[in-house]
């Protein structure tokens, strides 16, 4: 039984010090991933476009909340595009693959604009959030428009 124990403590051990592409069973899982975290971010970055927009009334908790949530997906989906994962269901062009330098430079950027407008919105001002919104969105669209299909 200690043995069992030893043996299932090792197992996660690993689990948590593999790299996270290697925790993909199939590589259709990193792409279903990816694109889930991708999802989460446009819903909650939308929500506060909607603000920033005046399409919807201000409400400083709602942005904290959703800049909160975009910021920690702005995270997660580049562990989902290892090697193999050009597979499937995806709209990731090649050159994620073989121009990863500058696909990475793409991410960084997005994600340090995400955790600006993430700060922004803690400030609980509108003028803030409006700043910081349309330069994530511009790293949203650089991004898509060198490395997603269509
Ligand atoms: C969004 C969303 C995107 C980006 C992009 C910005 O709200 O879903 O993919 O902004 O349209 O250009």
């Amino acid at each position: 039984m200690k043995r069992l124990s030893v043996a299932i403590l090792a197992l996660a051990g690993m689990a948590v010090a593999l790299p996270a592409a290697a925790q993909f069973a199939k590589p259709e899982d990193a792409v279903k991933y990816r694109k889930a975290a991708f999802t989460v971010m446009a819903a909650s970055f939308g929500r506060i476009g909607a603000m920033a927009s005046g399409k919807a009334p201000f409400d400083a908790a709602s942005a904290q909340y959703n800049a909160e949530i975009a910021t920690m997906m702005s995270k997660l989906p580049y562990t989902a595009f290892g090697p193999g994962t050009d597979v499937g269901d995806t709209r990731a062009k090649p050159n994620v693959w073989t121009d990863g330098d500058k696909f990475k430079a793409a991410a960084t950027m997005m994600q340090d604009e995400m955790a600006k407008l993430n700060v922004a919105a803690k400030s609980g001002n509108l003028d803030q959030i409006k700043a910081a919104f349309g330069p994530v969105g511009k790293a949203c669209k650089a991004c898509h428009d060198d490395f997603r299909k269509e």
